[in-house]
């Protein structure tokens, strides 16, 4: 994809298979023109679209204008620029969503002059031609992605500018400071003032603190983004397969049947709370090779190095076991800063024998949830500790704005170490014109997220993920 293109593009927007409707859309200098040429009004008479008003629909058809036979019944909505998602002129179809229909109307506008979009050459235009800035580009990918309301809502905040408004403060602040250290430098006859030190310090540690607290953010971003891994391990029969089954039944599953990153294992991503986690339990007896069950704890403890958090399971209903002491040595060996584990009591209608002291000194635990998954007690609380520790330690800002990307992220690191050397070069009191290279730097590194400074290949890697007709 060359970095700046003119023509006309079009694609199917719509997912390809049966569906109530199909759009085939059309941006571009001469999207109203090879619309016109396609597009035939109820009595099948030519119309001049230019005519129309802009942001209007139309009934109609769509000929293959070779042959003048109809291709399919549509609505046409006409969008005349600058008010549409590309800031070009822009028309789209309506079509019945069949997937033959739909490629044959496409062809037909291919045909009078328009090129095959590129994956999130739409969005691209819409970049490119000032209506958003790159973040903005970014949070449309994400939007199309996001599987929980939390994620939804962080998307559409970024889609509606709160990173690129933070990132345009920080950079004018840097812009200014710049210009206040360079005038004198630059024009030595005018006189001007020089810009005292302790004053470039404080601009330096507002911005410093600006940029630190958005890096901050990434890991909340990221858990809104990818979700988090939770793992169910306990001993047999302590009701693990239960658990997950009724984690899945209580809170809408988001993918079904994700593939288990083993054979051994069962996973799906469900919205608990607005946030995305993936359940695994362990596939159990089913699998002839975990008939053993000691086998079938060393497996499920594999597990444990990846997941954030643990889902340990107790039999409240009868004393701890050897296996549930082999249960407790697996998750003590693993324990670390960035793991959490939820202690479950569960099968408390069956009354309670376990020596619950014994086991929270074991495991070094203050508190445990009292569970039966039969009489569903306890479901609710497991819930909301699970919401909680998946956001503990995590910095949500208060305004909402969140970075969520490892290129972002890249970038913020990038302008803080330019920062820290403006810093330390101030410290050591080196001269004024030393400082602007790294000024210059952080600079850059912001203009990256918005895409004020950007390289063409970073911004055709950008767009080549977005899907086909965005
Ligand atoms: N009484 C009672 N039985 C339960 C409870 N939770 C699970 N069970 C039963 O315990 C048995 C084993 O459950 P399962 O979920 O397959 O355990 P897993 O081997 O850990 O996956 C099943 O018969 C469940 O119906 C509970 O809270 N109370
Ligand atoms: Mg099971």
């Amino acid at each position: 994809m060359k970095f700046w293109e003119n023509d006309t593009i079009a694609a199917i927007s719509t997912p390809i298979g049966e569906s109530g409707i199909g759009i085939v859309r059309i941006s571009g200098p001469k999207a109203l023109e090879i619309a016109q040429e396609v597009f035939r009004d109820k009595k099948l008479n030519k119309t001049k679209i230019r005519n129309f008003l802009s942001h209007s629909v139309h009934y109609g058809f769509v000929i293959n204008p070779e042959s003048g036979e109809k291709i399919d019944e549509v609505i046409l909505v006409l969008m005349k620029k600058p008010q549409t998602y590309t800031r070009e002129d822009t028309v789209e179809f309506n079509c019945h969503g069949g997937i033959l229909s739909l490629r044959k109307v496409l062809e037909a506008v291919i045909n009078c002059g328009a090129r095959m979009a590129e994956p999130g050459e739409f969005t691209k235009r819409a970049f490119l031609n000032g209506r958003i800035d790159l973040s903005q580009a970014e949070a449309v990918i994400d939007l199309i992605q996001a599987k929980t309301e939390r994620s939804l809502s962080s998307s559409l905040a970024q889609l509606g500018g709160n990173l690129k408004r933070k990132i345009t403060d920080l950079r004018s602040r840097l812009i200014e400071i710049s210009a206040e250290i360079e005038a004198p430098m630059d024009f030595p006859d005018q006189d001007i003032k020089e810009i005292s030190p302790k004053k470039v310090e404080e601009n330096i540690s507002y911005l410093l603190k600006g940029v630190n607290s958005l890096i901050e953010t990434l890991d909340y971003g990221k858990i809104l983004k990818e979700g988090i891994n939770a793992l169910i391990v306990g001993k047999a029969n302590v009701g693990k397969s239960s658990l997950f089954n009724t984690l899945l039944r209580e809170n809408r599953a988001i993918v079904t049947h994700l593939p288990g990153t083993t054979r051994d294992t069962i996973e799906e991503l469900v919205n608990i709370k607005g946030i995305a986690f993936k359940i695994i339990d362990t596939a159990g007896l089913k699998d002839p090779e975990n008939v053993i069950e000691k086998i079938s704890i060393k497996k499920m403890m594999k597990h444990l190095k990846e997941a954030r958090l643990i889902l340990a399971m107790f039999d409240a209903s009868v004393p701890l076991s050897s296996e549930d002491k082999e249960v407790i040595r697996e998750i003590n060996k693993g324990k670390n800063e960035n793991k959490k584990v939820i202690v479950i009591e569960n099968k408390i209608d069956l009354g309670e024998k376990i020596n619950r002291e014994k086991l929270f000194s074991l495991l070094d635990i203050k508190d445990s949830t009292k569970m039966s998954l039969k009489e569903k007690i306890g479901i609710e609380e497991l819930e909301e500790k699970l919401a909680r520790a998946a956001t503990e330690g995590l910095v949500i800002p208060e305004n909402g704005v969140v970075i969520n990307n490892v290129r972002q992220a890249n970038q913020l690191n990038r302008a803080k170490q330019a920062l820290e050397q403006v810093s330390l070069g101030l410290k050591k009191k080196i001269t004024y014109d030393f400082l602007t290279v790294d000024l210059k730097d952080a600079l850059d590194s912001l203009g990256e997220i918005t895409g004020d400074s950007i390289s063409e290949e970073i911004i055709n890697d950008i767009f080549s993920r977005f899907c086909i007709g965005k």
